[in-house]
């Protein structure tokens, strides 16, 4: 567990439809993770399967790859202290019938396979997936509010 532990959390297509994009910012900023990352972008087929490998053979997997083609996301990458097991925690369970309230799919979906939000579920895959959606990189930045807040 480190303070520059990085996740990749990504806004889902239905997130974005149905504007959920600046709440689930907000969320992670005000928790305190540092927003590290961000773009929005509509993915290829391709991409998607590649970031869902995993589950490829699932019956839902083309049903998921088509959804999550289905219009943009919007990919981010936040660091902080435990951020991979935290980001899952506010996200709550995959189904969304099962996470709890406050959590964000707990407070926003109902439907598995309409949960608009991922997030990386271990270190290791957190930083597969934030090389695969960020090869150009991520930015590094100290956050030292008070210069931004006096001339
Ligand atoms: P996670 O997103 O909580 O890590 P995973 O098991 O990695 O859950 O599954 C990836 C995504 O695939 C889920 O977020 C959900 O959108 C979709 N999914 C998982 N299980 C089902 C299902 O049984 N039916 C439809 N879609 C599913
Ligand atoms: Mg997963």
């Amino acid at each position: 567990m480190s303070v520059q532990e990085r996740t990749y959390i990504m806004v889902k297509p239905d997130g974005v439809q149905r504007g959920i994009v600046g709440d689930i910012i907000s969320r992670f900023e005000k928790r305190g993770f540092k927003l590290t990352a961000l773009k929005l972008v509509h993915a290829t087929p391709a991409h998607l399967e590649e970031h869902y490998a995993d589950l490829k053979g699932k019956a839902f997997f083309p049903g998921l790859i088509k959804y999550m083609a289905s219009g943009p996301v919007v990919a981010m990458v936040w660091t902080g202290l435990d951020a991979v097991k935290t980001g899952r925690v506010m996200l709550g369970a995959t189904n969304p019938l099962a996470s709890a309230p406050g959590t964000i799919r707990g407070d926003y979906a109902l439907a598995v396979g309409r949960n608009i939000c991922h997030g990386s579920d271990a270190v290791e895959s957190a930083e597969k997936e934030i090389k695969l959606w960020f090869p150009e990189g991520v930015v590094q930045y100290t956050n030292d509010n008070e210069k931004w807040v006096f001339e």
